[in-house]
């Protein structure tokens, strides 16, 4: 699609949305394949609102990236060319600073501890964060724990990690924390991951079970070490630009739909972390236990280097203090 076309279709979109009585399908895009709980949610999302609405807005979800890298499709979103975008938590790091929140390193005690947060009124604030930057942020939801797997050796501690190629997220914060480990961080897009690992391109890459699996990374690497070093979760945004254009009423019921799929997408998400050990375990992965503390205690310095503000400060420590 040109440019002009985009354009095209965003004008399009918009004006209907505007006449209000017409039916709009409002595009939202994720990189995971049709069966991911990220993209089940989204369908899901879009029946509640289709009931709620009397089939006058629906959201077709485009999956496996048809949209493009989660880079590209956060900036179409801003435009309003798409309306919404499911990515994860880490390509709005440099965007939407509280974003950084949620994302670091071993901050979360557990699921309940961060399904808490986030259902709270710290969650609230850092979605809000992301209004002035062109999104309106609608729900959180899960991703579980996000652990480092590789190729060639087993990482047990800290030590082992020095000097191995790990692949990260399109985010300066996740350099920095493959840094801190003293691996070497090379952001990429997740579609590109495979052959990386395959070619030798990276030692490693980092995620969660379901990820690891669908990805079909676990036939490449097959290591999965248990350092469970970041609990960053998927994040729903709906571009500022199209969110201006719709009545108070619809914004809500958008809202609700949105905040109404969490639950349905915690219990697939559930089910599907239990499936995905099972597919990598029987695929011949390694579940590595690891000296966790090792990791832990050397996350100081990227506290220190993004941490740096009142507000983030203190977001930090209510996510603490929460229990
Ligand atoms: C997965 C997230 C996805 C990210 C991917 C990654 O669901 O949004 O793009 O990790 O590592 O867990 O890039």
């Amino acid at each position: 699609m040109t440019f002009f076309h985009r354009t095209l279709l965003a004008a399009a979109s918009l004006l209907l949305a505007a006449t209000g009585a017409q039916a709009v399908e409002f595009r939202s895009a994720d990189i995971h394949p049709e069966d991911y709980p990220t993209v089940l949610a989204v369908r899901h999302m879009s029946e509640t609102l289709s009931k709620s609405t009397n089939g006058r807005l629906t959201i077709k979800v485009f999956a496996k990236g048809a949209l493009g890298i989660e880079k590209d499709a956060i900036e179409q979103t801003k435009l309003g060319a798409i309306a919404m975008t499911r990515v994860n938590v880490a390509p709005m790091n440099n965007i939407c600073p509280a974003t950084m929140v949620p994302t670091m390193p071993f901050l979360f005690r557990s699921k309940e501890h961060m399904r808490k947060v986030l259902d709270g009124a710290i969650g609230d604030e850092i979605l809000k964060d992301c209004e002035s930057q062109g999104y309106v942020g609608l729900a959180f939801y899960d991703s579980g724990a996000r652990s480092i797997y590789t190729v060639k050796k087993p990482v047990k501690t800290l030590a082992d990690a020095k000097g191995l190629k790990v692949r990260v997220q399109q985010s300066d914060l996740w350099v920095s924390l493959l840094e801190a480990m003293g691996a070497n961080a090379t952001p990429m897009p997740f579609g590109e991951v495979y052959t990386a690992l395959k070619t030798g391109l990276v030692d490693g890459a980092e995620n969660n079970y379901p990820s690891y699996e669908s990805s079909r990374h676990f036939e490449v690497a097959k290591y999965f070490n248990k350092t469970e070093h970041s609990m960053a979760p998927e994040i729903l945004l709906f571009s500022k630009r199209v969110w201006d254009t719709l009545t108070p009423d619809d914004q809500k019921l958008i809202r609700a739909a949105a905040k109404e799929s969490v639950g349905f997408m915690r219990k697939i998400w559930d089910e599907r972390e239990e499936k995905s050990l099972a597919v990598i375990k029987a695929g011949g992965a390694q579940i590595i236990e690891v000296d966790k503390a090792s990791f832990q205690g050397a996350m100081k310095p990227v506290y220190d280097k993004f941490i740096t503000d009142a507000h983030l400060k203190d977001l930090v420590a209510r996510v603490q203090a929460t229990q």
